[in-house]
């Protein structure tokens, strides 16, 4: 099939300064459109490209009760507003958990290289110490049934829940979870060494800081900016464990790269612009907001050096030699761009947006697929290769006509990027299949393949298909053997 390109894509380039005025409001102007008309332009990827998927545990194992967020469920917010919209449960989800032999098959279709998902640390180790090695056996058995179908695992050991005694004892508030979290690291990994290469340990830590602690929309839905620091650090010394661990124990190479072990956190890369770029105010807010979220916890894996502060409300620096080296890649989750702008009623002192022009997903979130090829420009800086552990869009349509569009162009910017010689090495596409969107429960449809709840049935989208088609006219050019 052809691959063709839609108009050129609207500039994106965020790093909060990083382009002049003109440059900004021309994103914004031009705002990006999936109605435009094509034109041919080839999309390349280079050999051993991975093109992967990716998906959560608690978002849709089904089951998953023992936990921060099943908790949460049944919090009430201080309006009154049930804590996830609509007063959902994630009760069975998309029952991946029963389900995991068929969903191989459909990754299989897609002829997908890769596969990331999440081990639920509240099926691994329900209680302190006490290990369900019948859990950590069935994650085990889904890493050996993907390479069997030629799909290789990508392991996330933290996304975003954790077992209710963690929780009990203040989560990642209490500096004694790094400790706790390592013990459960420590067991898992040699279960899993032979199997898995690639791992996240930590997908987005400022995402899980900032949601809990400083906006409150997830538990434990804390408005605290110094609280928000100190867990941010804690999730970082928590990798740094994780990382140490890794490279320890997993000395197999299980697909034959000459790599054994491959870890990074996935950090979550969001495209910050000032609100008004006429506003000094807004101009300096994207900065705080480009360099706490984006830019210094990406710092801190490299130098060690953890900083973290928003002027006049907090600031907590620290040295941490552990922390030093710990990206072998970069991880990169994106999905937007995002307006900043001062408010001093914020609990950091600003707020984050959107325009009123520019395309959007069923969250509201801009759709300006240039920004793919800008986050890993930003996350090339680091000097190590980059993967994009994430990237995808709710689109409840059908035919899901946004899904397809921005996929196709983001996929562009995305060679673009590779075309300039940045080293990107993989795309997992969020999300194999719809889920539950934390506080937005299941309502977003982020899936490849679009799940009716009622029957457990899977769908391929149009999205799904266009990147089914993509995949196999790469395979066709150059050739790839499946991954593991
Ligand atoms: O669903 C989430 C995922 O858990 C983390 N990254 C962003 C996705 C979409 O919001």
């Amino acid at each position: 099939m052809a691959v063709r390109r839609r108009r050129a894509l609207a500039a994106g380039g965020f790093a909060a300064g990083a382009l002049g005025a003109a440059a900004r409001l021309a994103v914004r102007r031009a705002a990006w459109s999936p109605n435009v008309a094509e034109e041919p332009a080839p999309l390349e990827f280079p050999p051993g490209f991975r093109f992967g998927a990716a998906t959560s545990a608690h978002q849709v194992e089904g089951g998953t009760t023992n936990n921060n967020w099943a908790r949460f469920e049944r919090h009430v917010r201080p309006d009154g507003r049930p804590a996830i919209s609509g007063d959902q449960r994630c009760g069975q989800a998309a029952d991946h958990w029963e389900r995991f032999p068929d969903d191989v098959e459909l990754m299989a279709q897609l002829g997908l290289d890769g596969y990331r998902f999440s081990l639920e640390w509240s099926r691994i180790e329900p209680a302190e110490g006490r290990f369900d090695d019948a859990a950590l056996e069935r994650y085990r058995s889904w890493c050996v049934l993907l390479r069997a179908a030629g799909i290789a695992p990508m392991i996330t050991l933290h996304h975003f829940t954790e077992p209710l005694w963690i929780t009990d004892r203040g989560g990642f508030e209490d500096a004694g979870t790094v400790a706790a979290f390592a013990r459960f690291v420590e067991h898992v990994v040699p279960a899993l060494a032979d199997v898995c290469d690639w791992w996240v340990t930590i997908n987005e830590p400022a995402v899980y800081a900032v949601n809990g602690w400083l906006n409150g929309e997830f538990p434990p839905a804390k408005q605290d900016v110094a609280l928000a620091g100190r867990v941010l650090e804690h999730l970082l010394l928590a990798h740094a464990r994780a990382y140490h661990t890794l490279h320890e124990h997993d000395r197999v190479d299980a697909d034959g790269d000459g790599i054994p072990c491959w870890v990074s956190l996935a950090t979550n890369v969001v495209a910050f612009e000032p609100r008004h770029t006429w506003n000094p105010a807004d101009v300096a807010a994207a900065k705080v907001a480009h360099a706490n979220f984006n830019v210094r916890p990406l710092d801190a894996c490299v130098d060690g050096r953890f900083r973290f502060g928003l002027p006049g409300l907090a600031r907590r620096a620290a040295t941490h030699a552990e922390l030093a080296g710990t990206l072998d890649y970069v991880g990169v989750n994106h999905y937007f761009r995002a307006l900043v702008g001062v408010n001093p009623r914020a609990p950091a002192g600003l707020e984050v947006g959107f325009d009123d022009v520019t395309e959007k997903n069923d969250m509201g979130w801009d759709l300006i697929p240039a920004t793919l090829g800008d986050a890993v420009r930003f996350a090339a800086r680091y000097g190590r290769p980059v993967v994009v552990t994430e990237h995808g869009i709710c689109d409840g349509e059908v035919p899901d006509r946004r899904r397809r569009a921005f996929l196709l162009d983001s996929l562009h910017a995305l060679a673009d990027a590779l075309g300039e010689g940045v080293d990107v090495r993989g795309y997992y596409h969020w999300s194999l299949m719809d889920n539950f969107e934390w506080a937005h429960g299941f309502a977003p449809r982020f899936g490849l393949y679009r799940v009716d709840y009622a029957t457990q049935e899977r769908t391929l989208t149009g999205g799904g298909q266009l990147y089914r088609d993509i995949i196999a006219s790469h395979r066709a050019r150059v050739g790839d053997p499946p991954a593991p």
